[in-house]
């Protein structure tokens, strides 16, 4: 599932397709079972030694006797069946704004949480995991994965959440909007949310998707700097692992992606825990440089909003502030499925800067859209028009149940657009403006999107934030970048420019023909035209602009920073950077020294030195270190070990012309030094701070970073998370000790520390 047929295939193509995915289920399913492993597919010669699908025909529907078959061809390869629909059609159904998860105090959680891992409480095991007892907590014991600054940081919110099936219905869905927004946007109070993606879609099975409390929209988490948050993940997945409804793996590990916070709440890859199990997460919510910058808190800039409408200082550089992050699944080698079958949720972190409450008037506010404390009496955290939006492409088998061919690994293309895992939606809006946070939450595609109007026009966007962080000033674009998997753009559209009853859309200009990069960048018109045969071309969402703003609450929200000349070509030092107004300025770097540089280079065609089951995994996709070999992942091996408390400059280099990658780096924020070379090619977008960098075909770029604050054992790697699976990922540790960090190794009995298996030259 996954590819496109041309709109005109031929239904002997159709026919070939099925015919392919009759095949192919029956493999998908025995290795999502784990009845057979990629080895033992390798040894079938279903395999190649590289991790590709043999040439079998049939098997692949990429293979040119079906690319033959097809009418129109060669443009867009033939694929499997189009998605059913079952008569959706675009924009006819309200747009779900996200899940607020609850806010709770630690007392509500049972047992309490601990510092280290709590092993001591045991529950019974399913006999199919293997019975006995294990560890209520599937955290690492220990003091190595216990909370880092636990005592200093406190939690004091809890947020309790549970991986599952579908429960069937939303009964205590809370957008955290205003009476006022839920009637605008047609939600009622009494209604429940079945798990569907349209209405006249079929619902989903319970092991058709597994989401954050088992039900949509996605979920949101709300926080703010120095409230601490306890997030307590349980899994209540299936213990067998064969109910997973074709793909997903029932072990989950959940990054939050990019916390400033101790590796034991990163999510590692192989800190996964069990059916039956929970993992404390400990989000202390810190600007990074708190151990040594700003340390007395007495910097206004450096603040979070309190409920009275004041401010509470933090330590810490406000240069590093952080706004939209988002938290998903990290399973060693099943990531992709996890995330794509539901494990996604975003987190918006509040701040003095980004408060959201744009009447707010204290001269540290950015005065952001959101909402008026005024009217709503919260004085942070107003959604009203602070709009998450995750989009994401589906794909659906002739049972309309969410499906995923997990051997495309180039990459796991949909067909079916989704915005907060609904089908093409339309949104009602006031005539004001509105921040938009859009997470590109896909397996493997690449978004470009532009505003138009009804005939086709493209329309202003101010970019304000790249990432999780708001950048140095606002953009006024007609057409947002390319973005990447996992990247996050906060865009502002300004509505008061119309008249009611305008209609606008988001338009989706970037085409795919599989998942290894971007086909092309089409133009709006031809975006428009319909002449793309990649179904997730073209508009996506709608918004009709339907009401003024009520009376006595005006738009007071402002675009702070606002530029439309490009910058110098040069990195203008801080000291010579426009006073005022600005977003969020970078942090200065300059008068740390850089006493390493490495560099990384993402390749096709991947080894495994390591004979290490447990830790590691096979190609195609590999990463090469310091112009070592290209490496398959092992999260056993060490491949760097930053000094803790220093600057280092990384290059990341993209071995290949054929295929793109979105490169996460975990944990600390990187500015952009140059891309091919040069500062100039640094689009004024990616000037700020940045988590997820997109290589591009054959291209290269150069980042700086500090390590600081909390050690551990981090990783990098591809956010087309196919590519992430297999095995484009390597480890890294900020570690003060001579002694190597060890691996976890986690059974439902308990997780085993063995020693790391491998230290790259030059780690
Ligand atoms: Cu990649």
């Amino acid at each position: 599932m996954g590819l496109f047929l041309p709109k005109n295939a031929s239904r002997l193509a159709l026919k070939a397709a099925r015919q392919a995915q009759d095949e192919r289920r029956g493999i998908i399913k025995a290795l999502s079972h784990g009845k057979v492993s990629r080895r033992d597919l390798i040894k079938m010669g279903l395999f190649t030694g590289a991790g590709m699908l043999a040439p079998i025909r049939g098997l692949h529907p990429l293979q040119s006797n079906l690319l033959a078959q097809t009418p129109g061809g060669p443009g867009i390869p033939t694929g499997l069946p189009p998605s059913p629909l079952w008569g959706a059609t675009a924009f006819s159904q309200s747009l779900p704004r996200f899940d607020v998860l609850p806010r709770k105090t630690l007392d509500t959680l049972t047992p309490a949480p601990t510092k280290q891992a709590n092993t001591t409480d045991r529950y019974n095991v399913d006999p199919i995991l293997g019975g006995g007892t294990g560890p209520a907590e599937g955290r690492p014991g220990g003091d190595m994965w216990a909370h880092q600054m636990w005592d200093r940081f406190a939690p004091q919110v809890a947020v309790e959440v549970t991986q599952q099936g579908n429960k069937w219905a939303n009964t205590t869905y809370n957008p955290q909007v205003s009476q006022s927004q839920c009637n605008l946007m047609g939600y009622s109070a009494a209604s429940t949310m079945p798990l569907c993606f349209h209405a006249k879609m079929p619902v989903q099975y319970e092991n058709s998707v597994w989401t954050f409390n088992g039900t949509v929209p996605p979920k949101l988490l709300i926080g703010r700097y120095g409230e601490p948050i306890l997030f307590r993940h349980h899994n209540n997945l299936p213990c067998d692992w064969q109910q997973n409804g074709g793909f997903g793996r029932h072990t989950i590990s959940t990054h939050e992606h990019n916390g400033h916070h101790g590796a034991e709440n990163d999510g590692f890859t192989g800190a996964f825990f069990f059916p039956g199990q929970y993992y404390d997460y400990h989000y202390p919510i810190l600007l990074a440089g708190f151990t040594s910058m700003n340390t007395g808190a007495t910097d206004r800039f450096a603040s979070s909003p309190t409920d009275a409408g004041g401010l509470m200082n933090v330590p810490g550089d406000w240069h590093e502030t952080m706004s939209t992050h988002w938290f998903h699944d990290h399973m060693f080698s099943f990531t992709s499925q996890n995330v794509y079958k539901g494990n996604a949720g975003m987190f918006n972190i509040y701040s003095g800067l980004d408060r959201g409450a744009e009447d707010v008037n204290d001269g540290v506010n950015l005065r952001l859209p959101s909402g008026q404390a005024s009217k709503t009496g919260k004085s942070w955290g107003n959604l009203d028009y602070d709009v998450n939006l995750m989009l994401s492409d589906k794909a659906f088998d002739a049972e309309g149940q969410l499906a995923m061919d997990i051997l495309q690994f180039d990459g796991f293309i949909g067909d079916v657009m989704t915005v907060n895992l609904a089908y093409k939606p339309f949104m009602n809006v006031e005539r004001r403006k509105y921040r938009f946070r859009i997470l590109n939450a896909s397996v493997s595609r690449f978004f470009k999107l532009a505003l138009a109007n009804a005939s086709g026009t493209a329309q202003p966007i101010y970019q304000i934030a790249n990432d999780g962080n708001l950048l140095p000033r606002a953009i006024k674009l007609t057409e947002l970048d390319e973005q990447g998997i996992a990247e996050r753009f906060d865009i502002v559209i300004d509505f008061s420019k119309y008249t009611l009853g305008t209609k606008l859309y988001f338009v989706n200009c970037c085409e795919h023909q599989d998942g290894k990069l971007p086909a092309k960048d089409l133009s709006v018109a031809q975006a428009l035209s319909g002449a793309s045969a990649d179904p997730c071309v073209g508009r996506f969402m709608e918004f009709r602009v339907v009401a003024n703003t009520a009376p006595g609450y005006p738009d007071k929200s402002f675009v702070p920073g606002f530029q439309e000349t490009y910058p110098p070509t040069s990195v203008v030092p801080m000291s010579q950077w426009p006073t005022s107004p600005m977003l969020i300025p970078n942090p200065d770097l300059s008068q740390l020294p850089v006493v390493n540089e490495r560099t990384f280079e993402f390749n096709r065609g991947a080894n495994q030195t390591s004979l290490n089951k447990d830790t590691s995994f096979t190609g195609p996709w590999g990463i090469s270190v310091n112009g070592m070999g290209t490496l398959a992942a092992n999260y056993g091996r060490i491949s760097a070990a930053p000094k803790p408390g220093t600057r280092e400059i990384w290059h990341l280099n993209n071995g290949g012309g054929g295929w793109d990658h979105p490169i996460h780096i975990h944990f600390e924020e990187g500015q952009i030094l140059d891309r091919d070379g040069l500062y100039s090619n640094v689009p004024l977008w990616e000037r700020g701070r940045k988590d997820v960098y997109r290589l591009r075909p054959a291209g290269s770029l150069t980042i700086t970073m500090q390590f600081r604050d909390f050690a551990g054992t981090y990783m990098e790697h591809c956010h087309n998370t196919v590519h992430e699976d297999n095995a484009m990922l390597v480890r890294w540790d900020i570690n003060g000790e001579l002694q190597p960090l060890p691996s976890p190794v986690p059974t439902p009995q308990g997780v085993r520390l063995i020693d790391a298996d491998e230290i790259e030259p030059g780690a």
